[in-house]
């Protein structure tokens, strides 16, 4: 699972808040911990980021129906006040979403405020159920796939498109060349259709894929998917002649 951490600074002033964008390609849980105190106006004791319950204008506030003073999640997207984050706040975001983080004050009395909030926040990216990649035939280092999850998982990946590790024998699937399935010295995968989906794992083997497989896939590892070629050019062009791209759909399976 990704870690990710760090800390937002909310100045009590800021009319328009503070911008936070989940830029992970996944859903993320975040937890917020706000801290610190600020001044609404003078004529008010120091508040924190929970807010001052029933403030009597509680009604003219910026959002009416929030504490009055307290630290806002807003959606950037739809405008809606997703949670008040006076003290430790789990929110999951989804990828390219954004919040504002806002002191819920009166509209056009910001300016007078002084004092921030700080907000620690920490996320674990969630891992996604499916996706589609896409792999070349000519690229030696293959296509990146990585379980972000701490438990291991099984992932069905399904080849469609056509591709070659050798022209001269033609364009064919990701079950190999039906003509060549036992590969020789040389290949990935000695024993295998050459032209093959393979996927090479963390420890550096290789597992067939082929047009349909199912892998399991430890806590954190990464795995590349390729093609059963003749890598160091033993027998041939190596991967320089490969032509072809094939799509693979890929879904996290029980
Ligand atoms: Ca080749």
């Amino acid at each position: 699972m990704t870690e990710l951490n760090g800390q937002l600074t909310i100045p009590c002033s800021a009319e328009t808040g503070v911008e936070f964008t989940n830029t992970q390609s996944s859903d993320v849980t975040f937890k917020f911990t706000p801290s610190g105190s600020f001044s609404a106006a003078s004529f008010l004791p120091d508040c924190t980021a929970a807010g001052m319950k029933d403030f009597k204008y509680q009604s003219v506030m910026t959002y009416p129906n929030n504490t009055s003073f307290a630290l806002l999640a807003v959606s950037k997207q739809t405008g809606a006040v997703v949670a008040e984050v006076g003290q430790e706040t789990t929110l999951v975001l989804k990828p390219g979403e954004t919040l504002i983080f806002i002191i819920n004050d009166v509209p056009n009395c910001y300016y007078d405020n002084t004092g921030s909030i700080t907000l620690n926040w920490s996320g674990e990216a969630q891992q996604p159920r499916s996706g589609i990649l896409q792999v070349a035939a000519n690229d030696l280092s293959g296509t990146p796939w990585t379980n972000l999850a701490n438990n291991s998982v099984r992932v069905q990946f399904t080849a469609s498109g056509q591709w070659t590790y050798n022209p001269g024998v033609g364009m064919h699937g990701a079950g190999g060349h039906p003509r060549y399935l036992n590969a020789g010295r040389g290949y990935r995968m000695t024993g295998r259709p050459e032209g093959a989906l393979i996927a090479r794992r963390g420890n550096g083997s290789y597992e067939f894929v082929g047009q349909q497989g199912v892998l399991t896939v430890a806590a954190n590892e990464k795995i590349s998917l390729t093609i059963n070629d003749d890598e160091g050019g033993v027998q041939g062009a190596g991967f320089r002649d490969n032509q072809g791209v094939i799509t693979v759909q890929w879904n996290v399976v029980p």
